[in-house]
């Protein structure tokens, strides 16, 4: 559960956002499938100013002309058979002490109390499209509503549908204290585990089996749940940047890629490692390995207020094609290779991405995190990476399938930056030790 304070702290900011005469919808998640077998998943924008984790459920907001505001849950009332058979539910006294709201009403009679509830309102704040239940149930209430006002004159339908998602987003853009401790303690966890992977990591191990020992580190650990699949590319699936099938035996002298994250207590951690499967780096690798690791470094160093990524990303394109010439693996004049975008087929995805309640974070709404202004209690994520696709018949065989990401978490700090994930190494000499002591 999120404490009662740093709940009504939310709410009360999307309230002052919000003009008066209107209230705000937030649903969550319907249930995902028929017959109980899988998890449910929150929907994390419900989650974040209710902390409640159960299905079919609406919080709704009210902000009247000159009077307090109302908070009301709907969630489903609890059921013993139900209850016998899949889960069991809160309910709806409980609910209200619990979650904080003024009401607490049965799920079963939203459209009817919705209706009453938003007649009189001039505007609501709801994000259609992201369920289709809550869409249907909103837009009847609403049309129900018009309907009404043709015939009495007490009944007022809002005319305005405003998408909350604008605000919403940029609240969880920037991270309160209880945030930046959960994301640390995610980061912890996920360092654990990609720690555990080089130790275990032989020649011969199937990428699954790598994954099987990433997933147990978690649990073990107090994660309940990944924060995405797993990837453990080996070899030439070094290069397929979203591997998840992780179905080949892992061979001595290839590489192995693994980006794989946890959830802590529903907020997200995403860390990528590359290390020899035998312990020991080749020459290619190794020159690879230490362009994509000073790429890294030199984006670390950057990482602070009021810079923009714009600027971060170009550095590291510079320190990518400058090493890629260097090897003999690019040829040109750097600006020319900058501005034909040579190195997009060794580089062909975004530098970082925002990280919170979700792996890839919602930020300001429609714009990507490429031209964004980093401020203190942003988070994110730093991945260069390299991949070089077997079949370039321009480069030495022995670069052929050789694949390298490496990616750390970052908060922005007032002052600079703080690293959440360097629990685990990233040196080639530390990684080595590690693998040479407890492998071998
Ligand atoms: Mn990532």
């Amino acid at each position: 559960m999120i404490p009662i304070n740093i709940l009504k702290s939310r709410r009360k900011k999307i309230l002052s956002k919000m003009i008066s005469g209107s209230a705000i919808l937030i649903f969550a998640n319907p249930k995902n499938n028929k017959n109980n077998s899988y998890q449910f998943y929150q929907n994390k924008n419900f989650w974040y100013f209710t902390g409640f984790n159960e299905p079919y459920s609406l919080l709704i907001m009210i902000k009247q002309d000159n009077k307090d505001n109302l908070k009301i849950l709907f969630n489903r009332a609890r059921n013993v058979d139900e209850e016998i058979w899949v889960s069991r539910r809160l309910g709806l006294n409980e609910a209200v002490t619990k979650i904080d709201v003024d009401y607490a009403l049965p799920w079963d009679s939203v459209h009817e109390h919705l209706f009453k509830l938003l007649n009189g309102l001039k505007i609501i704040y709801h994000a259609w499209g992201e369920h289709k239940y809550a869409d249907k149930l909103v837009f009847n209430v609403l049309e129900d509503l018009r309907l009404r006002t043709l015939k009495h004159q007490d009944y007022i339908s809002p005319s305005t549908i405003i998408d909350w998602r604008p605000l919403v987003y940029e609240m969880r853009l920037f991270k309160d204290p209880e945030e930046i401790n959960l994301l640390r303690t995610s980061g912890k966890i996920n360092a654990l585990a990609h720690t555990r992977a080089m130790k275990c990591c032989r020649p011969g191990m199937f990428e699954y089996q790598l994954a099987g020992e990433i997933h147990h580190e978690f649990n073990r650990n107090g994660s309940r749940r990944l924060s995405y699949d797993t990837i453990i590319g080996s070899g030439e699936n070094t290069c397929i940047l979203h591997y998840t099938k992780n179905e080949n035996q892992m061979q001595d002298g290839d590489l192995v890629l693994v980006d794989a994250g946890c959830d802590f207590n529903e907020y997200a951690s995403d860390i990528t490692r590359t290390f020899p499967v035998n312990g020991k780096f080749n020459k290619q690798q190794k020159d690879i390995y230490n362009i994509v690791l000073n790429s890294l470094n030199t984006a670390r160093s950057m990482l602070k207020p009021n810079i923009n990524m714009q600027d971060i990303n170009n550095h590291v394109i510079h320190i990518i094609i400058n090493g890629l010439i260097k090897l003999g693996l690019l040829k040109g004049k750097i600006d020319e290779l900058i501005a034909t975008h040579a190195y997009h087929k060794f580089f062909m995805h975004n530098l970082g991405h925002w990280l919170g309640l979700e792996v890839h974070d919602v930020g300001f709404y429609g714009k990507t995190i490429n031209n964004q202004i980093l401020k203190p209690n942003m988070v994110l994520t730093i991945e260069p990476g390299i991949y070089i696709l077997p079949n370039k018949k321009h480069i030495p065989v022995e670069y052929h399938g050789i694949g390298v990401r490496i990616e750390d978490n970052f908060i922005i700090t007032e002052t600079g930056n703080e690293c959440i994930t360097d629990g685990v190494v990233k040196e080639i000499k530390d990684i080595e030790n590690i693998m040479r002591i407890l492998n071998k």
